[in-house]
């Protein structure tokens, strides 16, 4: 199993497997299925702020030019199609472009559920490489609810027109996920991230992400007492922490979905808990 620590590409035995790790043999390993998306193997989500690039990634992979779907019950729509690569099918789902997760509207709460509650085996945040610093923020959103997911640092054309390059090895040992630089709109660097998508999506990478540990020390025990609860209720659930920080800082639509049952399958017994708590207050649980 390979981490983000010892990522390095090994030399090649035979002549064969230099030829597998070769972007134009990858390529042609790619079959854009449109919007065939049955019997799919795993599930991707596409992240970015507006303007990055994602659906240009969405129509290169699946190669669609436009096909949107509606969420049930809502006016705002996200793009569904599918591809197969080196025998794996794969569900694309392009999500609205948002500047942040935290909720503050339908766009952000869609993208949002769609990570946290769809549990897409990876999630794919397409950044903006000439603006780096403002893309950030929301890679680093997604890197607190999911542990899977790789970075396409889209527009890297555009980012080297204005004298900009970005050490993408440092980067991806920072933010612990894969870093895959790409100009999507020419197809530069596509089969990488296929790769780098069939790598984390199979377990062969796995990632590390940053996480911003720092919450204050009055809160600390209640965010520890809490995890502890939500993983006794949601033992699948890959971001108790996170959740835990939502239910702290009164997030409704959060202890709906806890209370609904919505984050996965919970444990009868231990669920009520943290029903009645609805949001728990700081002072019963710390
Ligand atoms: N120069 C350049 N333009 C790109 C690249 N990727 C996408 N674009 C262009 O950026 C604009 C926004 O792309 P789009 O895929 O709609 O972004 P979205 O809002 O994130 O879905 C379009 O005009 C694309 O053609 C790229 O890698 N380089
Ligand atoms: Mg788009």
């Amino acid at each position: 199993m390979k981490t983000m620590e010892n990522q390095s590409i090994q030399p090649a035995a035979h002549p064969q497997e230099a030829c597998a790790k070769c972007s134009v043999y990858r390529a042609a390993n790619l079959k854009k299925l449109g919007v065939n998306i049955d019997r799919v193997d795993h599930v991707i989500a596409l992240a970015g702020n507006p303007n990055t690039g994602k659906s240009t990634v969405f129509n290169a992979l699946t190669g669609l030019r436009q096909h949107t779907g509606n969420w049930p019950g809502k006016t705002v729509t996200r793009a569904e199609g599918a591809f197969e690569y080196s025998g794996k099918r794969y569900k694309l789902v392009d999500l609205p472009g948002t500047y942040s997760l935290l909720s503050t509207s339908l766009d952000e709460e869609i993208a949002r559920d769609f990570i946290l509650f769809g549990q897409p085996d990876v999630t794919v945040v397409v950044a903006d490489a000439s603006r780096l610093e403002r893309n950030l923020n929301l890679v680093l959103q997604v890197l607190e609810i999911t542990d899977r997911a790789v970075l396409c640092l889209n527009l890297v054309d555009e980012a080297q027109r204005h004298g900009l390059t970005v050490d993408e090895r440092q980067l991806s040992r920072d933010l612990g996920v894969p870093v895959v630089p790409t100009a999507a709109r020419s197809g530069q660097g596509l089969p990488e991230l296929l790769q780098a998508i069939a790598d984390v999506a199979s377990g062969k990478i796995v990632c590390r992400p940053h996480r911003v540990e720092n919450e204050p020390p009055a809160i600390r025990g209640a965010v520890t007492e809490l995890v502890t609860l939500i993983r006794k209720a949601y033992p699948d659930l890959p971001n108790a922490r996170w959740v835990a920080l939502r239910l702290l800082g009164g997030d409704d639509h959060i202890a709906e979905a806890l209370r609904k049952g919505e984050l996965g399958r919970p444990r009868e017994e231990t669920s009520g808990e943290l029903v009645r708590g609805q949001t728990v207050p700081v002072g019963t649980v710390g």
